[in-house]
């Protein structure tokens, strides 16, 4: 769309003061300003949202500046911009980030408390969006506060959902899922920018042909067109001007569906189309790690990506900038397969919308990707049926067979006569109905491909990718995972942050590493026994929320054992039940033991179609019922599933974990995050040598660690062996004992089917080699209950994980991307007066 010029004679408007001014009083001012004419409000009559909406505006304000200047600073330097194509971006609450980020959290609470209001409250009252499912949207949410904290310039791009990930209550110990309505009272975040909407094309069939210079071209005649709205959300930088942009898609009807209808009378057949077009983008899958093969899916992946890189090439005309310099001007990084589309959409726009030819069209592609892998999990893979694929992308079915001629003959030339290698490697996958693998067509279409820790890295070139690291060893690099300092210690650790702060400065918010200077407290006993004193503080106000929601007692001198992520079989929730129930075996036995009292927490969703992880919910519930009233128990034991797990919730845990639960079966979980958000609070960690575990270890030394299992070698050596988790079974009586205790109906008031399924998979087959690890995980918890009591050690040891975890923060992960994969330049921004109009 044309911008329309300033007529000279226009009056300078001059935006300042209320909209921008950081001090008490004009925050005060500019807040009642926005209650009243944005909220149509005064505060006899306002709401607690109605503040929390004012507040949000008034932050908003002082946003927009810096959003006008970063965009209006890109634009003039046509800087280098990394483009984060992601499904999913779990943000989390905006508020409390944002006053972080501008400097403004105590000047803000300050303010509030001299209105008479509790800025707590206020941050109570944000719906967050939950447009992810776990770790991989986080991620994402993540890398977008550094990308803005390191001053470089990038888009996120993803789905507007107008239902993100469900809400999760509990009913007789069941999941049950209540639908997300996030935007239900709007949403003050995001801006709408329909004037930079796009079309998208879908179904249909091609044509080639021969334009006017002689050169075979090829028409997509589609079936269907939907129209992409682009809602854009400020992204601010931490102590920097630059302010970034998530651009998130929204699917609505074009507007000549709606006429071509309309003239023929059928005026709900329009309506019915218009809701079609709008599904698009109605709802999150809710699967972790798990890929469907819905057809909803994919119109999803083509619907955002196709709409993102349509802007790009916006943005390129904006800025002049020749097409064929595309990949100067925009890095691409695919966050998993998701956006794979995109490699076969952009050969697309370049060559049937550009006119260019396949060899140009190609360079430029693979020098834009970068694939992010994020799991060796089989089920993750995604393969769509060529049928399915065919029939919506007809174009792009024809591109990935082009493609792939091109890569089968380069593989005949690097590894001739190997046929098993082409079939293995081939984009098609033609052992039985035939699917378009996604990971492959990643791999040939990016320059770069990484895992997100150095194990996992390792174990993609030894097998998921191994052949495609053979065929490109170039291509690979590991960037492991890094969580932001701002929201997950700063923000939800503000005790914490002050005492840190007081004694080392401020800078390690901004230089994670600087936590090393830590280090030289440990012996102090007076810094020590702070740190030891606000953990507990934290642990209070846990216990006291937890007793507000669940009318529950926890003490806080108990060890906060606490285990929040996604419900997943791989993450072994039930090896830590099987624990539980170890532990009140022996209370059983001798109801006057003495074992350290232990609160052991849990949050997390399950897929609402993964059966074993809801049942896995329904165990722990269960054991909760029995454990917590139990009159041995004597207060010991205290179990608890806390629901509806969010970026919200997630910060009031972190912060109050004493041990943190991270038990994957070596080899399945690609990193994990929450593993560094405990160990950065000062939890330790009980974990196995998986993912970032792996580092985690290594940065804060074993001793400070709590190891045990099979290490991933080890668990593919036993299962080539011919795994019996009998064995184990019939070996130790305690895990006998236990697993005996639960088939009895011990937890289900007599009934001995419920959790048959899950014991008959346990003693059966065991994927996940709970039984193999128990002993090794019973030893270890033992050793932690006893560290636990010499609270002087545990403490230094806690201290110690937080001097030690700088490495993860997301700023060094986009550091490394920025090095080895994007090559971009920081940008700063200078804040200018904004003057709009006049001359
Ligand atoms: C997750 C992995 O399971 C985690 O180990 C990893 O830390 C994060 O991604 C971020 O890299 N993951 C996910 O949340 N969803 C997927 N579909 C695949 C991986």
């Amino acid at each position: 769309m044309q911008t329309a010029p300033i007529p000279p004679e226009c009056p300078t408007v001059r935006v300042e003061d209320d909209r921008t001014g950081l001090d008490i009083e004009t925050l005060k001012r500019a807040f009642l300003d926005n209650l009243f004419y944005i909220q149509g409000k005064f505060p006899e009559i306002a709401t607690q949202n109605d503040y929390y909406m004012a507040l949000a505006y008034t932050v908003r304000d002082r946003l927009f500046r810096r959003w006008l200047n970063t965009a209006e600073t890109y634009s003039k330097q046509g800087a280098r911009t990394v483009c984060y194509l992601s499904a999913e971006f779990l943000m989390g609450p905006h508020l409390g980030n944002n006053l972080i980020n501008l400097g403004i959290f105590d000047t803000v609470k300050q303010a509030m408390t001299e209105l008479g209001l509790d800025l707590d409250e206020l941050f109570e009252k944000e719906e967050e969006p939950g447009l992810g499912n776990g770790g991989l949207g986080r991620l994402a949410a993540c890398y977008l506060d550094s990308l803005a904290s390191l001053e470089t310039p990038s888009i996120g791009y993803g789905i507007r959902y107008e239902f993100g990930i469900f809400d999760q209550d509990i009913k007789d110990g069941w999941q049950v899922e209540v639908t997300d309505k996030w935007l239900r009272f709007g949403n003050p975040w995001e801006v709408a920018r329909p004037e930079w909407e796009v079309e998208v094309k879908f179904g249909g069939h091609t044509q080639a042909f021969t334009d006017e210079h002689g050169n075979y071209r090829v028409l997509w005649v589609p079936d269907k067109v939907v129209r992409g709205v682009p809602y854009d959300t400020p992204i601010s930088g931490y102590k920097v001007n630059s302010c970034n942009t998530l651009r998130l898609w929204a699917a609505e009807a074009t507007d000549s569906f709606d006429f071509d209808a309309f003239n023929a009378g059928d005026y709900s057949g329009a309506v019915f189309k218009k809701m079609e077009s709008e599904t698009i983008s109605k709802v999150l899958y809710p699967n972790d790690n798990m890929t469907q093969g819905k057809i909803l899916r994919l119109e999803q992946q083509f619907f955002f990506v196709s709409c993102s890189l349509q802007d790009m090439f916006r943005i390129l005309k904006r800025q002049n900038i020749a097409i064929e310099r595309f990949h100067e001007k925009f890095t691409i990084q695919l966050n998993d397969t998701h956006p794979t589309i995109a490699v076969a959409e952009l050969m697309r726009l370049l060559m049937d919308e550009y006119g260019m030819e396949w060899d140009k069209a190609w360079s430029i592609v693979t020098s834009t990707f970068a694939y992010t892998n994020h799991t060796l999990l089989p089920e993750a893979l995604e393969r769509w049926p060529i049928s399915l694929f065919g029939s919506m992308l007809p174009r792009h079915l024809e591109i990935i067979y082009e493609i792939n001629r091109h890569f089968l003959d380069d593989i005949r030339i690097k590894f001739p006569d190997d046929l098993d290698r082409l079939s293995r490697m081939s984009l098609i996958d033609e052992s039985g109905e035939r699917y378009v693998r996604m990971a492959h067509l990643a791999c040939v279409g990016s320059h770069a491909i990484n895992g997100v820790a150095a194990l996992h890295t390792k174990l993609l070139k030894q097998d998921v990718l191994h052949d495609f690291a053979e065929m490109y060893p170039e291509k690979f690099v590991n960037v492991t995972n890094g969580v932001t300092p701002r929201r997950f210690v700063a923000l939800s650790n503000p005790r914490l942050t002050r005492l840190i702060t007081s004694k080392i400065g401020g800078n390690w918010i901004k230089h994670l590493d600087d936590l090393r200077q830590l280090e030289k407290y440990v012996d102090d006993t007076g810094f020590c026994s702070e740190f030891r004193t606000i953990k507990h503080e934290i642990k209070q106000d846990l216990s006291n929320y937890i007793k507000g929601l669940y009318d529950i007692n926890v003490d806080p001198n108990s060890l906060f054992d606490i285990q929040s992520k996604r419900i997943h079989e791989y993450k072994r929730q039930h090896l830590n039940a099987l624990h539980i129930v170890t532990l009140y075996n022996r209370i059983k036995a001798n109801p006057d033991i003495d074992i350290t009292p232990r609160t052991f927490l849990f949050g997390g969703k399950a897929a609402p179609g993964y059966y074993m992880a809801k049942l896995i919910i329904k165990l722990i519930n269960s054991i909760a019922d029995v454990v917590n009233r139990d009159p041995d128990v004597r207060d010991r034991l205290k179990v608890l599933f806390m629901k509806d797990y969010s970026v919200k919730f997630a910060q009031r845990v972190y912060p109050a974990a004493d041990l943190s639960e991270q038990i994957s079966t070596a080899g399945k979980e690609a990193s994990g995050t929450g593993n560094m958000k405990f160990a950065m609070n000062g939890a330790l960690t009980i974990g196995t040598l998986d993912g970032a575990n792996v580092e985690i270890l290594e940065e804060v030394g074993a001793e400070n660690f709590f190891l045990f299992g099979l290490t991933a070698e080890e668990v593919s050596q036993k299962k080539a062996a011919g795994y019996n988790p009998q064995d184990f079974y019939s070996t130790d009586p305690e895990l006998k004992l236990v697993i005996d205790r639960i088939s009895s109906g011990f937890f289900s008031h007599g009934d001995t089917e419920l959790f048959k399924p899950l014991i008959d998979d346990l003693m059966y087959h065991d994927q996940y080699l709970l039984f193999a690890d128990y002993r090794s995980y019973i030893d270890c918890q033992d050793r932690v209950g006893l560290t636990y009591r010499d609270q002087d050690l545990w403490t230094r040891m806690t201290l110690l994980n937080t001097a030690r975890t700088g490495k993860f923060s997301s700023d060094r992960s986009i550091q490394d991307y920025i090095d080895n994969i994007w090559h971009t330049k920081p940008v700063s921004i200078d804040l200018k007066e904004y003057v709009q109009g006049g001359s």
